[in-house]
């Protein structure tokens, strides 16, 4: 069975909910270690006053007895503590009583940068909110929910996967800097994958190329603009001779430039990947545009955000990441219970002699 993610969520609504299905039997999970990304996913430096109203903790309706998966649909929760404040606005059926707390007014005045004009214009939509609530990157909470058991399934088979920001040093002070002019700020992140055998994706179809799920994964998430595996952009100005990595007698490689991905496959090496971040799209200080109901010029919504969420990124990033290799993991391994995966894990290693 495919291993399938697939979610819902409105930033204020009631809750995020992720299912997902296809995982093997017997994966033990450690509700300690999804909490814990999803704190990680919260922190950083940057992030808006919302991180203090929640503290996001997962839980879950389907799919897990005593701690072991069943090898049923997993149901995920995490919930919008938020929502307290937006029970009026962002009722799901017609509210009853007077409008009260956040959401009550519509919002007519797009960002330049965010989802609300074409989302609009798209869905039909006479409130920016109603784009604006999926667009938000709020719901990256429950992706990362999905790849924490991502990355459960991948530690069954040796693989860890890691994400952190690529400027760490500067980034602080280019934040408290924005901060002050009422600006924000993106940055880059960079995720790392071990111990992933070669043979990962396959080089048959666009569709099955390991490099391209990992760049459509990452392009999936909020605000980022750009993609790289490995040496990515800056291959392009060197000579084959110095591009491509070596192939020493152990079938290692003597560098790692491809970022462990050649021809849609992984090669054995460790996984690589950048993903840039523009500066997320509310301002304090706002850009023009244009009010959807007068046609008059006016400045775009201001709301509460974030000055900078990389080094969220980073976390989300690492889940996307943890969630694809899983996915072309269980396309190569298989497995309805998960001793039968690493079973095929462990006799296609020794086939190849691979460790
Ligand atoms: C986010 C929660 C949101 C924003 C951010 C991501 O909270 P609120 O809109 O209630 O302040 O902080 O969303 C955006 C950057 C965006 O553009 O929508 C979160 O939990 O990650």
């Amino acid at each position: 069975m495919t291993l399938r993610l697939s979610s819902a969520g409105e930033s204020h609504g009631p809750a995020l909910v992720a299912i997902v299905t296809g995982l093997p039997a017997g994966l033990e999970l450690d509700r300690d270690s999804v909490d814990t990304d999803l704190a990680r996913r919260q922190a950083g430096y940057g992030r808006s006053p919302r991180q203090q109203i929640e503290q996001d903790r997962v839980d879950v309706l389907a799919g897990l007895r005593h701690g072991r998966t069943l090898g049923t649909p997993l149901a995920l929760v995490v919930w919008n503590r938020d929502h307290k404040n937006w029970t009026w606005g962002m009722a799901p059926w017609p509210p009853e009583g007077h409008p009260s707390g956040k959401g009550t007014k519509a919002v007519t005045l797009p960002r330049p940068g965010h989802a609300d004009l074409a989302g609009v214009q798209k869905f039909g939509h006479d409130d920016v909110r109603n784009a604006l609530e999926r667009a938000s990157a709020r719901h990256t909470a429950v992706h990362v929910a999905a790849g924490a058991v991502a990355k459960a399934l991948l530690a069954t088979i040796g693989i860890t996967v890691a994400g952190s920001t690529v400027d760490e040093a500067g980034l602080r002070e280019r934040i408290d800097e924005a901060r002050k002019e009422r600006d924000t700020v993106g940055g880059v992140v960079e995720v790392r994958a071990t111990g992933v055998p070669p043979g990962l994706g396959s080089y048959a179809t666009k569709e099955d190329r390991l490099d391209a799920r990992l760049a459509a994964a990452l392009m999936g998430i909020q605000a980022v603009k750009g993609v790289e595996i490995g040496e990515g952009f800056a291959l392009a100005s060197l000579r084959g001779s110095e591009a491509h990595d070596e192939i020493a007698t152990d079938r290692r490689r003597t560098s790692n430039r491809a970022g462990g991905i050649e021809a849609g496959v992984s090669n054995g090496e460790e996984i690589v990947v950048r993903a840039a971040m523009k500066p997320l799209p509310t301002l304090m200080k706002p850009l023009g545009s244009v009010d959807l109901v007068t046609g008059e010029a006016a400045a775009a919504l201001v709301e509460r955000s974030d000055v900078a969420a990389v080094e969220a990124l980073a976390v989300v990033a690492e889940a996307a990441v943890a969630w694809e290799l899983a996915v072309a993991a269980k396309e190569k391994f298989g497995g309805d219970a998960v001793a039968d995966f690493v079973e095929a894990h462990r006799a296609y290693a020794a086939r190849i002699q691979w460790h």
